[in-house]
């Protein structure tokens, strides 16, 4: 969402540079735009769709590819049952318009239920909470970063990752100005981690206790009887019940489980309630683990119960100017589960845990060929090694991207979109989540030409391929075609809220604005922002509250014998795992390295730099070690994405740099059970020389 500044010279990118008059971004960049140039010029990007013949790959026409794809699927479609064909999406589907308007009428056509995608090592908790509480699993709040005076982080690292469900150019910056106008930044993570070095205060958490830590500021609420909802009770009138369910969660109770004092947590939550606006935000590291979504589930209710929930410098709800929410699925829950291990399937899709056992379990249903579109799940989800496996015995892959991962080198078929810079671009989902409403749209740099697709075409000519093949009338997707997604962009525009009076906006607008629109600070929403029926917040105890047993069980009944807890982490010259084909981003391997803290080092005797082995459950890697004490005693972290030596991918510089899979030690049985979404951080795992 940054705006850039491209510079060209026929087909040629020259230079991109942050665009200071984006009002919204205002100069800002981070390396990886830069690395879109870099992108463009790859010469181990797919330019041209492929098939695999022998195990060679083989140039194909774009007619030919897709005819191939949909007689193969259609094939075993027949062959077994509709299910027989999985597909798993990937994160940059979610910053590609096209993809996210257009490639649902693909995964319609299908017909299979065996849907996967990176939600599901990623934010799905947030998701069902949205869904639950607000009526859709879009309506999720985001801090108003720039008017909030106590600003908690709870597993975020935003000066690595820009903000994440925050959309938040100049983080540092912003940061900062918290600090400066007298307000406070607390960050609560096992690391010391970019973020925390620049804020008020930090503290080490144990992986994994952040629901205790969270019970526990809740019962300190109650019992320094500072509850004050506000005006938030009129909209859930029950909120002060939740009192009953944190009772016997005492700070006492929780600070040694924790690895905070009672009094800190107790301090923390006179602070929170006594600031005149404050906003408790918890992302990766409090969502990707055993307790998810009742994580996600009280870091609102605390927001609520201090009435910070749509008050200015509170969590708030974006109100964009293309707003796909009122037109896009609120979230089914539960509607169905997996074949094998029975995982409750969330708006369509299955936890992708469960990927490697329904292609690997024999039966009815069975997956026997895969589409990939836009992700590398064999780098990015749990036991990577026995999905590397089971992607080996697929009948067919086909996969839509424009490099040969670790993933998409099982392909059959290879279907390669554009790069960013030559689609038009419009931030669909991001300006959602953004902590400052604003709007942007940016024609494609470059002209498309016949030889080339982008992610909608690619999935809107496999649907009606398949439709066709079927027997089925197809006709309905010439409306489409003729529409495009741009086309419904704009009628969002100009029947969204700034579509008249001051910025009568469409996207004929925006093409007169190319730096952007700023349409104003987060404003208070409610009960417009509620899609429930009644228009209230619906707290659902029902819902949630039951896995507080599980809490229990966990952390009071088993035994806790973890030598080691394994924690993830990013750098701002990552992007997880397809970023690591520039030279600009990685220069070498450093940046995959386990970190640990040198009392444990010394304990182990290692030494920096030293290989040692990490072992799980499901697997275990060898990696250099690096002692630092930003990390807390008795944690290892590990980068995602990386591991890029496997046997037929193409990316040259990966390949040099290869660093070792993290996700070849996650455990894909472990699940934050109430959602099914995996658990990447706090696993327990030992160390050795
Ligand atoms: N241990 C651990 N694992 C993690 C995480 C963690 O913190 N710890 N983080 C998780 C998170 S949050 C996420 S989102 C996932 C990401 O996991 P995935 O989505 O599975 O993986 P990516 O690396 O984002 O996938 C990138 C692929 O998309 C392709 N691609 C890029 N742009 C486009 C495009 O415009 N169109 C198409 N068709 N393809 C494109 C790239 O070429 C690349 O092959 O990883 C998760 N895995
Ligand atoms: N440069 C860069 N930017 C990115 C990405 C990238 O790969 N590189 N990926 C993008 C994507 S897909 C996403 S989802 C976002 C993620 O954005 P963030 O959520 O900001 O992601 P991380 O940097 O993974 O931060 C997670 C933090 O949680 C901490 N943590 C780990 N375990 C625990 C725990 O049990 N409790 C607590 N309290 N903290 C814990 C980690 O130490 C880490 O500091 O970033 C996006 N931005
Ligand atoms: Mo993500």
């Amino acid at each position: 969402m940054c705006g850039i500044q491209v510079t060209t010279e026929g087909d040629q990118i020259l230079s991109i540079a942050g665009d200071k008059q984006n009002p919204f971004s205002q100069g800002h960049v981070c390396p990886k735009a830069a690395t879109l140039k870099e992108l463009y010029d790859d010469q181990d990007r797919i330019r041209q769709p492929m098939k695999k013949v022998a195990g060679q790959w083989q140039p194909i026409s774009w007619q030919e590819a897709l005819d191939l794809t949909v007689e193969n699927l259609h094939r075993i479609q027949q062959q077994y049952e509709n299910n027989a064909v999985g597909m798993y999406l990937g994160n940059p589907n979610a910053h590609n318009a096209g993809a996210i308007l257009f490639g649902p009428y693909f995964y319609k056509a299908l017909r299979s239920f065996n849907r996967f995608s990176a939600t599901s090592v990623d934010q799905l908790p947030h998701h069902i909470v949205s869904r639950k509480l607000f009526g859709h699993q879009n309506q999720i709040p985001v801090t108003d970063i720039d008017h909030t005076d106590y600003f908690i982080i709870i597993g975020g690292n935003p000066l690595a990752s820009n903000g994440s469900i925050m959309t938040v150019p100049y983080v540092k910056k912003r940061l900062q100005t918290i600090q400066k106008r007298g307000g406070k930044v607390v960050v609560i993570d096992p690391k010391k981690s970019e973020t925390a070095d620049i804020c008020s205060e930090h503290h080490f958490i144990k992986p994994g206790s952040d629901v205790l830590l969270l019970l526990a500021m809740l019962n300190s609420l109650f019992s320094q009887k500072l509850a004050n909802p506000d005006r938030l009770l009129e909209f859930a009138p029950m909120l002060l019940d939740v009192e009953q369910y944190v009772e016997e969660f005492t700070p006492d109770l929780v600070a040694k489980h924790v690895g905070m004092t009672a009094e800190q947590i107790h301090q923390l939550v006179k602070e929170f309630s006594a600031a005149k606006s404050a906003s408790c935000y918890g992302r990766m590291g409090a969502s990707v683990q055993r307790f998810g979504t009742l994580n996600q589930y009280l870091i609102m209710l605390f927001n609520m119960l201090t009435g910070n929930l749509d008050r200015r410098g509170g969590m708030m709800f974006t109100q964009p100017a293309a707003d796909y929410l009122p037109h896009s699925g609120r979230g089914s829950i539960g509607k169905g589960h997996s074949r094998v291990r029975k995982l409750p399937a969330f708006a369509g899709e299955y936890p992708v845990s469960a990927l490697a056992e329904e292609i690997l379990t024999p039966g009815e249903g069975q997956i026997k060929a895969m589409v990939i579109g836009a992700g590398n799940p064999i780098l990015t989800t749990p036991n990577g090694q026995q999905l590397d496996k089971a992607f080996g015995g697929l009948e067919f892959v086909v996969a839509v991207d424009f490099y040969l991962n670790e993933t998409t080198r099982h392909a059959d078929v290879i279907l390669p979109p554009v790069t960013a810079l030559e689609r038009d671009h419009f931030d669909i989902v991001f300006h959602k989540f953004a902590v400052r409403n604003s709007v942007k749209f940016s024609p494609a740099v470059f002209p498309m030409s016949e030889d080339k697709r982008t992610d909608w075409q690619i999935y809107l000519s496999l649907a009606q391929k398949l439709e066709k093949l079927r027997g089925n009338d197809s006709q309905m997707y010439q409306t489409l075609w003729d529409k495009t997604p741009v086309g419904v962009i704009d009628d969002l525009l100009t029947s969204g809220r700034y579509a008249n009076g001051e910025y009568n906006l469409s996207i004929n607008t925006l093409l007169e604005h190319p730096h952007g629109i700023d349409l104003g600070s987060l404003q208070p929403d409610l009960p417009e922002a509620l899609f429930t029926s009644g228009k209230t917040i619906e707290l659902h105890f029902d819902y949630f509250m039951p896995d507080i047993k599980r809490v229990k069980q966990h952390f009071f009944e088993q035994p806790q014998d973890d030598e080691f807890l394994l924690i993830g982490r990013r750098h701002i010259k990552t992007n997880n795992s397809w970023s690591h084909n520039s030279r600009r981003m990685v220069k070498d391997t450093r940046l995959c390295t386990a970190q640990i803290h040198p009392d444990d080092a010394s304990r182990l005797a290692i030494s920096s730099g030293q290989k040692v082995k990490i072992q799980s459950r499901v697997g275990r890697i060898e990696i250099e070690a690096q002692i630092t004490d930003k990390i807390m005693p008795g944690v290892v972290s590990v980068p995602h994405g990386w591991g890029h030596d496997k046997d037929g991918t193409q990316w040259q510089h990966a390949e040099q740099n290869a660093g070792v899979s993290v996700n070849d030690l996650t455990d894909e049985m472990v699940l934050d059970e109430l959602s099914g979404n995996a658990v990447l951080n706090g696993v327990p795992v030992s160390i050795s020389v």
